[in-house]
């Protein structure tokens, strides 16, 4: 454990520490942010009526959108001389939103990451390998700030460039890989393209995130690359990488705490939802300097719990992120989310791990199409048993989902390799 006195910490302490810090940045928005001090009074609320950790269900959510609103600085509750850094977040339509970080929020960021990392298997002895993109994405500098605080061997290699990736860490000795779920697939098909096997590299343990990523993706994953994955996840709005993180017990996302409060709200009314229940993440910061953020909207879909865990970490535990709100397909009134269709094919085991989902209109119907790459053996010798395999995947995944679907087993290394975060819906109904 990299923070013992944080992250064991008694819970009951931890109440006290948390609402110590909520008043404090209560106290700031409010005075120096004129978005919060107009969304509380639309509430008629003030930072005084918060008498305990409770009473944050009180407070309004914040949204995304209220970032683009307050695009670019809107939000922050220091001058600029104070920031440090600037990223932003990954997404796809309208302006981007920015985040800043004073040299104090950079310094929490690498602490984070270094209780990420160091659950992960990271000590001073580790060679890290950074394939996360290096830039506005939080991923690459996120990850490098907390290896380096614990002073492990840092590799700052970014994305891209597979074989050479590869390469280096062979010679390097490697032992943790940092990037997405994704790539890393990618990169254990590429060692072995490079006729290389698992056991030729010192890899030993591996810390992915960015995207979701399924329970049945990590055993491939720990299967093909022959180490241990961990889950790790984050969001740039919060402080990118380092809000939650497995331990070895691999039973859930130690979420830290003593930084951030957690809630689960049901998306569709923003009622709180008891411990245990699934819904929404709400996530407000409790330390961050540049830009708190208060009630702040994830999208992500998960559950708590704050059950003792087997690695004496005592922050709550969320669950592997399923899916975001706005990654759920409705396909004729039943919702899908990706994951549930990735976990059906990897537990069929019958396919390789690639596979996409194209959604589209005939008519007025939706139509569901999965795309799953199966091997080159199986691709050129076995059209009937293609066939039948196409029947099967479809009858499963048909059963599981209870919505028609129709499934192409397609040529190996047909699926566009990524990166970063993997594309896996295509939407052609908005094209
Ligand atoms: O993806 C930060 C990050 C970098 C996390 C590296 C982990 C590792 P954004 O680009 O702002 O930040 O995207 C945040 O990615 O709201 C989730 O929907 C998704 N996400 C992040 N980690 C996970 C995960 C980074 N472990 C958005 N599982 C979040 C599922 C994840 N989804």
């Amino acid at each position: 454990m990299w923070n013992p006195n944080h992250e064991a910490i008694d819970r009951e302490k931890l109440a006290t520490l948390q609402f110590l810090r909520l008043k404090q940045t209560l106290e700031k928005v409010y005075q120096l942010v004129p978005f919060y001090r107009d969304s509380f009074k639309k509430f008629g609320i003030e930072p005084g009526d918060i008498r305990s950790l409770h009473d944050l269900q009180k407070l309004p959510f914040t949204v995304k959108d209220d970032l683009r609103d307050n695009f670019p600085y809107g939000l922050f509750t220091v001058d600029l001389n104070e920031v440090v850094r600037i990223h932003s977040s990954s997404g796809t339509t309208g302006i981007p939103t920015v985040v800043g970080y004073t040299k104090n929020d950079l310094e929490t960021w690498a602490e984070l990451m270094a209780r990420t990392l160091a659950a992960g298997g990271a000590t001073r002895e580790s060679i890290v390998h950074i394939a996360y993109g290096y830039g506005l994405f939080t991923g690459g500098l996120g990850v490098h700030y907390g290896a380096e605080k614990i002073g492990a061997t840092v590799v700052p290699i970014s994305g891209g460039q597979t074989k050479r990736q590869v390469s280096m860490m062979k010679n390097l000795g490697t032992t943790l890989l940092a990037c997405t779920p994704s790539y890393a697939l990618f990169i254990a098909e590429t060692i072995a393209d490079m006729d290389l096997k698992p056991g030729d590299l010192k890899l030993k343990s591996g810390i992915f995130g960015a995207e979701p990523w399924s329970e049945n993706m990590r055993l491939v994953i720990e299967e093909k690359l022959q180490i241990d994955a961990f889950d790790i996840y984050g969001l740039s709005e919060i402080i990118g990488p380092g809000v939650s993180y497995e331990c070895p017990a691999k039973a859930g996302l130690h979420l830290s705490e003593d930084h951030f409060i957690p809630e689960i709200i049901d998306s569709a009314t923003g009622e709180v939802l008891p411990e245990g229940a699934e819904g929404e993440l709400v996530i407000t910061t409790i330390s961050k300097e540049a830009l708190p953020m208060i009630r702040y909207r994830t999208r992500d879909i998960t559950t708590l719990n704050s059950e003792p865990c087997t690695c004496g970490r005592t922050h709550t535990r969320m669950a592997k992120v399923s899916g975001r709100t706005d990654d759920m397909i409705i396909i004729r009134g039943v919702n899908v989310f990706p994951s549930q269709v990735e976990s059906i094919l990897l537990e069929m085991g019958e396919t390789e791990p690639h596979y996409q989902l194209v959604i589209n209109r005939a008519g007025s119907l939706d139509n569901l199409q999965v795309l799953v790459e199966v091997s080159d053996h199986m691709f050129s010798d076995h059209i009937r048993g293609l066939e039948t395999l196409e029947n099967r995947l479809r009858a499963e995944i048909e059963n599981m989902l209870g919505v028609s679907v129709d499934v192409k087993l397609v040529e190996p290394k047909s699926i566009p390799r990524s990166e970063g975060k993997a594309q896996r819906v295509i939407d052609k109904r908005n094209l």
